[in-house]
């Protein structure tokens, strides 16, 4: 019975004797197991798009590290590329992306053919959802995820990965109009996704808003509260009892704004957010999620165990999932993985 698993009664708000925990980008480039599956699929899309590859790929941390949660493998990208943008991934360099500048590019976006692109997706979801039930990982949720609008459109419009987001922002301030329209119509996009990812079997849906940070208190209101609420509340019509966790990395104060108006049922905590700050402003309403800093658990040894305790001392006293503050690093060796999973665990609240 899902309702049993624990990570999934912490989302909802009750507090369990063991902290629940997951990792993102827990699946990927650090398991030499997956450098061996990439090699052999060749492209990273090509792996995404294969649901037989992306099963195995979804389920091997747990196979490793028994987490509580596995996380649907795919990427944020899927949306634009099935709204009919050219998405690659080149290796080395990230995603490029055909950029998107002008508004008869935006039109040229079709929402009418995504659910059949969306469809390898969904069945991953259901196929690793199946091997969760053969394989007695009882205590696994599945998550499903998608980006938030935001960060998606900044990587549709600078065409790849930015270290400022200038075009974007420019757009954004220069003709909030139009660029409201690229917001739609990936928000409704979204929305069928993340919908078909529940149906499919996702338990959970986590919404990466990576660059939330970068917009001024106005334009956060606009184009990340407000995109978000109406995923949020469309989800929640259609299927109330799905958790969904907010993850505006970098909000800083809005993140108190952000967790008040989306009615998002967790909040995702980026590094620099104080444990004991997160535990007074955001754990006495949500549920929180996160932190630890992906470097300590690169750094391993000491540092990597006394960062993780000041996490458990300050948030284990309310509804908690350990987390990281942003992706696993590449270069991260699994050992250190195994040595926060025991750290975790050992933990007596
Ligand atoms: O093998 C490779 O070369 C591909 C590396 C890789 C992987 C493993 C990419 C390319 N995406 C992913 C998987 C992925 N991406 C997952 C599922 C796996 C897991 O979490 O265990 C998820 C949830 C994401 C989400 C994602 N993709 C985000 C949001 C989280 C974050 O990191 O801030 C973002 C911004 C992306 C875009 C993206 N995809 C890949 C890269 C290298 C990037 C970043 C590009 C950039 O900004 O430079």
């Amino acid at each position: 019975m899902s309702e049993s698993k624990r990570i999934l009664q912490t989302f909802k708000g009750n507090k369990t004797d063991q902290i629940p925990f997951w990792f993102m980008r827990q699946a990927g480039r650090y398991l030499p197991e997956y450098r061996e599956l990439r090699k052999q699929a060749g492209s990273f899309l090509d792996l995404v798009y294969n649901p037989d590859m992306a099963t195995e790929i979804t389920l091997q941390p747990i196979r490793r590290f028994k987490m509580d949660a596995v996380i649907l493998f795919s990427d944020i990208l899927i949306v634009p590329h099935a709204l009919g943008q050219d998405l690659q991934f080149v290796q080395g360099e990230g995603p490029k992306l055909d950029p998107i500048r002008h508004e008869d590019q935006i039109q040229k976006l079709s929402i009418d053919y995504v659910d059949d692109k969306f469809e390898k997706i969904y069945q991953t979801v259901g196929k690793v959802k199946q091997k969760l039930i053969d394989e007695e990982f009882d205590q696994t949720a599945l998550i499903g995820f998608a980006g938030s609008p935001w960060t998606v459109a900044c990587y549709m419009v600078e065409g790849g990965g930015s270290k400022d987001f200038h075009h974007t922002k420019i757009w954004a301030y220069k003709d909030p109009v139009i660029f409201q329209k690229l917001i739609d119509v990936i928000t409704q996009a979204t929305i069928q996704y993340l919908k078909g990812q529940i149906k499919a079997g996702a338990e959970a849906i986590q919404l990466f808003d990576s660059w939330s940070g970068i917009l001024d208190p106005y334009l956060f209101e606009k184009f990340v509260i407000h995109p978000t609420q109406k995923i949020v509340q469309s989800l929640k019509k259609d299927h109330p009892n799905v958790p969904v966790i907010g993850f505006p990395r970098c909000a800083g104060v809005l993140y108190t704004q952000y967790l008040e108006k989306t009615d998002v049922d967790v909040i995702a905590i980026d590094t620099q957010v104080s444990p004991s700050w997160a535990r007074d402003n955001l754990q006495n309403k949500k549920p929180v999620q996160g932190n630890l800093d992906p470097v300590a658990l690169l750094t391993g040894g000491d540092a990597l165990e006394n960062a993780a305790k000041t996490i458990l001392n300050d948030l284990s006293s309310g509804p908690f999932v350990f987390n990281l503050g942003h992706g696993v690093i590449k270069e991260t060796p699994p050992e250190h993985v195994q040595q926060l999973c025991e750290i975790i665990r050992g933990h007596k609240r």
